[in-house]
């Protein structure tokens, strides 16, 4: 801290790059952390065509604003169904449609489901997202369902889960069941839509959101990049998440892990600039939820994923597999996290875990360091 406060006192002395900076800061409001749900295209657009460097010190300082910058929340996946789906997703190797070379699973024991949940923990994960390869679960589903969130709940994890569209009941039923999150994406814009999914609508998945929300759940809701869209879709998208009122709790950002089979396996790659661009734009728009950097990580070096972190994301997946493919071993993950200095989040269990969070906010907005980067 010492060493970070000094540099930034060094180049306070000199005042080109002081006025420089100061400049910068009046003109793009530089530490608003008000959450809006009126963005506009054209607004949206403004910010992924800002200088990369303004861009990330935008991102940073509102994030600082909302979070302790060297904290990540860490969840473990879980595929509790996979394949045979009857959906059409274009980049999934789970849909039946496509030749995919995975291993289809029935809904798996949950006495196998909860010993996976208790490695998780063991592992220092403190979020467990149990995933299903369904359009939507069926009314016989629900009983298995509802035992694997009660036994999760019950070994101290968060409880999440991606089952695909829920109706108004369901949610209901899975939030008395004690599931925290649940995870829907809007995926992509809802101009590029059709060109990625026929079977559901856009307005589906809002459909599906708006019954988790309804029924008292925290909402994470993110989408996928490198799909071949346009960047116009990427702040579409974008604008999607930040207008929903209020906006996700946690929002993953997937790049598109590319699947032999599927119609997207040979879509160009996504620029890397312009995915932590995502991250940071998602930040500003949304300041104060949890900006997950999802899937996609396997493909990336460490860098890229500080890049990212810096950014403002602050959520990962943890553990070596998503749902069907790979992602980082959690020893190299956690070796990363000693090199950056990060902490992995702890659960706010508790008003005293989230007042003892609030302080550490605020003593940070407090330390040398924010004052001397908005100043
Ligand atoms: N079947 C449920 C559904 O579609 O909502 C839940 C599981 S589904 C695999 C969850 C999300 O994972 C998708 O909405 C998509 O955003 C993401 N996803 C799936 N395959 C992916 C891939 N190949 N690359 C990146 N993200 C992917
Ligand atoms: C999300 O946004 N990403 C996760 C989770 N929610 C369920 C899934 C990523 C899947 C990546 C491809 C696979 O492993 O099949
Ligand atoms: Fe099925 Fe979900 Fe994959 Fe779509 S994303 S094909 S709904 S598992």
């Amino acid at each position: 801290m010492t060493q970070q406060t000094s540099a930034v006192s060094e180049s306070s002395s000199n005042t080109n790059v002081n006025t420089a900076v100061n400049t910068q800061v009046n003109n793009t409001n530089q530490g608003s952390s008000e959450v809006r749900h009126n963005w506009q295209a054209d607004q949206v657009k403004a910010l992924f065509d800002m200088p990369f460097n303004d861009l990330m010190f935008k991102a940073q300082v509102i994030h600082r604003e909302n979070f302790n910058p060297n904290e990540v929340q860490v969840s473990t996946l879980l595929s509790i169904k996979t394949g045979a789906c009857p959906e059409d997703c274009k980049y999934c190797s789970q849909s039946a449609r496509y030749k995919t070379d995975i291993d289809k699973e029935r809904l798996m024991e949950v006495s196998k489901v909860l010993e996976a949940a208790q490695a998780a923990k063991d592992q220092g994960s403190t979020r467990f997202c149990m995933g299903a390869g369904w359009r939507n679960p069926k009314a016989r589903d629900m009983p298995s369902v509802v035992e694997m969130v009660k036994g999760v709940k019950a070994l101290g994890l968060e409880t999440c889960m991606t089952l695909g569209m829920l109706s108004a009941e369901q949610a209901d039923e899975l939030q008395g069941a004690g599931l925290d999150y649940y995870n829907h994406n809007l995926d992509t814009s809802p101009e590029h839509y059709n060109q990625i999914i026929t079977t559901r609508t856009f307005q589906d998945r809002l459909d599906t959101l708006s019954n988790v929300r309804s029924s008292g759940m925290k909402v994470c809701s993110g989408g996928i990049v490198g799909l071949g869209e346009e960047s116009k879709d990427r702040a579409s998208l974008l604008a999607q998440l930040a207008n929903l009122s209020p906006q996700p709790e946690s929002v993953p950002i997937n790049m598109l892990v590319k699947i032999e089979g599927t119609p997207l396996s040979d879509v160009a790659d996504l620029d890397h600039f312009e995915f932590v661009r995502c991250i940071a734009v998602a930040r500003i728009m949304m300041p104060k939820s949890h900006v997950r950097l999802s899937a996609g990580r396997d493909a990336m070096n460490e860098q890229m994923q500080a890049l990212c972190f810096l950014a403002g994301a602050n959520s990962i997946f943890y553990g070596c597999k998503l749902l069907t493919t790979g992602n980082p071993e959690a020893n190299k993950d956690m070796m990363l996290f000693n090199r950056l200095g990060i902490n992995t989040e702890t659960i706010a269990s508790s008003a005293a875990d989230e007042a003892k969070i609030t302080t550490a906010v605020v003593d940070q907005k407090n330390s040398d360091l924010f004052y001397n980067a908005v100043n």
